[in-house]
């Protein structure tokens, strides 16, 4: 029976409050208004950013439906939808591209100016949400909200990618893969031969590595309080490991002894202020680049002396690896499909929809990288 042109009552993982699991509910998806899509979730990885919104690091209005590293299927669209139809497998994007703003229209830069992270956000462009339950509005997250059966999502949130996709995996282009890998080949512009440090072996540093290594980087040097990471860090292309409770100085002091003076490039993919100054420090001085990944705890500041930056180190930042979404994304499903990068060894438990709050414990207990969610 088609669903177009109905409200749909689905099942959700509805966040009610702060540092409280998921909750399934029945919710009810509006239609699609004009240059709108309705997509029918097929599976949907969990990410840290996610979590952050759980502890309240991320602050995002309440009560809300989270999840943003998603792909489906197009169920039906509003009007005025050109670039996507329904039955076409998609990506939803928690970076859009409009296509029109002074951010889209100039070659350096990804933060579309129709979505900032920093703002609380929540709703459509039009400023409605398209999700009830138990007769309350529901909030949308990053413009993708794919802890839903279906969801509604701008047509600039979301984009067409190759039939032949399995969407298991490259869901992890939504978010994940795609953050840490375009952070090293896009944000940093790795150099061949380089020395990279990646703080962070989880699902977005272990991304880093691998486009670090794709880069040609000689060194790259995993870092990480968790051993259990080490494994795959290594597989993946880290050519060293360490963890810096193993030292008793500073780990950016260790990374300078190892590699002669500092590193080429650093990364840090945790969140942390600590490890966000750790990272900088560890990059040399006078040519070292520092990419801050991990989003950091809301409302609090870190002091820096500008020092640090006077001899010549550059510290920069992106959203989404620095990557404009809708034209990227289908690129990076074809590279994926023509075996440029693997995503297997970030995915170590697949399961059902219903146990989310399984997932974000494989999370916080370090056992997992990616858990994907299947409905
Ligand atoms: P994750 O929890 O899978 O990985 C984090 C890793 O950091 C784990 O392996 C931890 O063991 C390790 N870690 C924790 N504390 C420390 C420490 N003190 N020293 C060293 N290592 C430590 O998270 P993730 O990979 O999903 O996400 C990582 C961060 O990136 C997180 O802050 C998330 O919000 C952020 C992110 N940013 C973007 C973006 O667009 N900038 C996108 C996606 C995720
Ligand atoms: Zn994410
Ligand atoms: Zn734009």
């Amino acid at each position: 029976m088609s669903t177009a042109g109905k409200v749909i009552k689905c099942k959700a993982a509805v966040l009610w409050e702060l540092n409280k699991p998921f909750s399934i509910e029945e919710v009810e998806v509006a239609l699609p208004k004009a240059y709108e899509v309705r997509i029918k979730m097929v599976v949907t990885g969990i990410c840290h950013s996610d979590a952050h919104v759980v502890t309240g690091t991320l602050v995002k209005p309440l009560p809300v439906i989270l999840g943003h590293e998603g792909a489906g299927i197009v169920e039906s669209i509003g009007e005025g939808v050109t670039t996507v139809k329904p039955g076409d497998k998609v990506i939803p994007l928690f970076t859009p591209q409009c296509g029109k703003c002074v951010v889209c229209e100039n070659p350096e830069g990804n933060q579309c100016e129709k979505m900032k992270i920093s703002i609380p956000g929540g709703t459509m462009q039009d400023g409605t949400t398209r999700f009830t339950c138990r007769g309350k509005p529901i909030h949308h997250f990053i413009n993708t909200s794919t802890f839903s059966e279906y969801t509604v999502v701008d047509e600039i949130s979301v984009v067409k990618i190759d039939a032949a996709a399995p969407l298991e995996k490259v869901c992890l282009i939504g978010c994940g893969f795609s953050t840490g890998y375009g952070s090293a080949v896009n944000v940093a512009k790795v150099t061949p031969g380089s020395t990279c440090a990646v703080f962070g072996l989880g699902g977005v540093g272990l991304s880093t590595v691998i486009g670090c290594k794709a880069a040609g980087a000689a060194r790259i040097i995993g870092v990480d309080i968790n051993k259990g990471k080490f494994a795959t860090a290594k597989e993946l292309g880290a050519t060293e490991c360490i963890n810096p409770q193993d030292f008793k100085k500073p780990i950016h002091e260790v990374l300078k002894e190892m590699t002669g003076g500092g590193v080429d490039f650093s990364f840090e993919a945790i969140g942390r202020f600590d490890t966000e100054l750790e990272a900088l420090l560890c990059c040399h001085e006078a040519f070292g680049v520092s990419v801050v990944i991990g989003v950091p705890p809301a409302s609090q500041k870190l002091s820096v002396n500008p020092m640090l930056l006077l001899a010549g180190r550059t510290w920069k930042g992106a959203i989404f690896g620095g990557y404009k979404s809708k034209n990227s994304v289908p690129k990076l499903v074809a590279d994926f499909l023509a075996r440029k990068f693997p995503l297997d060894p970030l995915i170590t438990h697949v399961l059902p929809f219903e146990k989310i709050n399984e997932g974000f414990d494989l999370l916080h207990s370090g056992k997992s990288i990616r858990t994907v969610l299947t409905f």
